[in-house]
């Protein structure tokens, strides 16, 4: 919606029905080329999760590689990130002698056993950042050699790397090596609904995402739903509770909503749910 000059690319392993033409459609009705590549996630398998993270947090390291004989640097971006602005400044950013730019990672930062944390995976970097939004120099990327070595350092300690995986590994990997980005950058969503006026890119990191009924902040959820208005995902209906904890969070959404009413239902549900289980 808000950048012309750019190539989108998107790594897949499988779209859901109809998925594959809504995608079409829309980058199509901004006349946005976009290529996609199907990757077989099953040599992604062996490699460790987070909770209900899925192999796809590694296809980052994959982009990479495939896109290094096509340019020469390239804005990876997680599916949970709308952009709300131009990107051009961000592309033509000169990096200096660093490796990659992004945005430092609030909730890597405030772990209180973070210097712990980074002593064991060998992290002593000038900081740690989000890797859900980094700008890549390709050439420095195969130069260092990182998808190689990140694939190394999960294949020999599957168990070392519990905090963020694919994100603990660059961070060791490119300690020094950041060009610390503005976190208009990389705004995470949050309860307080804060944004600068000038947030280029929103991330919805964490739990709850904005594409779930019991999302608790209409303010920040109304960036994706602007958004979703010019898609061609109109159509598709808010994903309703189903876990527990869910059941929860929209007794938490009705609570900051003002609805005691619904307040009070949600939490006899989620009482329920959580003895029935
Ligand atoms: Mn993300």
């Amino acid at each position: 919606m808000h950048n012309e000059n750019i190539h989108i690319y998107v790594f897949i392993d499988e779209f859901n029905p109809g998925e594959k033409e809504r995608l079409i459609s829309t980058v199509e009705k901004f006349s946005v080329p976009l290529t996609i590549y199907y990757v077989d996630a099953s040599g992604f398998k062996k490699f460790p999760i987070r909770g209900d993270w899925s192999v796809a947090v590694y296809f980052r390291f994959l982009a990479a590689d495939v896109l290094m004989a096509r340019c020469s640097r390239m804005l990876y971006v997680d599916a949970d990130v709308i952009c709300q602005g131009s990107l051009d400044d961000l592309f033509q950013m000169d990096l200096g002698e660093k490796a990659i730019a992004a945005v430092p990672d609030p909730t890597y930062l405030q772990n209180k056993d973070r210097d712990e944390y980074s002593r064991r995976i060998g992290h002593s970097g000038d900081g740690y950042f989000n890797a859900g939004i980094m700008l890549l120099d390709l050439q420095k990327w195969q130069d260092m050699n990182i998808t190689e070595n990140a694939m190394k350092m999960l294949d020999d300690d599957p168990e070392k790397y519990v905090h963020a995986q694919d994100q603990d590994v660059l961070n060791v990997l490119f300690a020094n090596k950041v060009y610390w980005l503005p976190v208009k950058y990389n705004t995470r969503n949050n309860p307080a609904d804060t944004y600068p006026a000038d947030t280029a890119l929103i991330h919805y990191s964490g739990s709850p995402k904005p594409w779930k009924e019991f999302y608790y902040s209409a303010a920040s959820c109304s960036p994706f739903a602007e958004v979703k208005e010019q898609s061609f995902w109109t159509d598709e209906q808010m994903q309703p509770p189903v876990k527990p904890i869910e059941y929860r969070f929209m007794s938490r959404k009705y609570a900051r909503l003002g609805n005691y009413g619904k307040w009070l239902i949600w939490q006899i549900k989620y009482i329920a749910q959580k003895i029935k289980n």
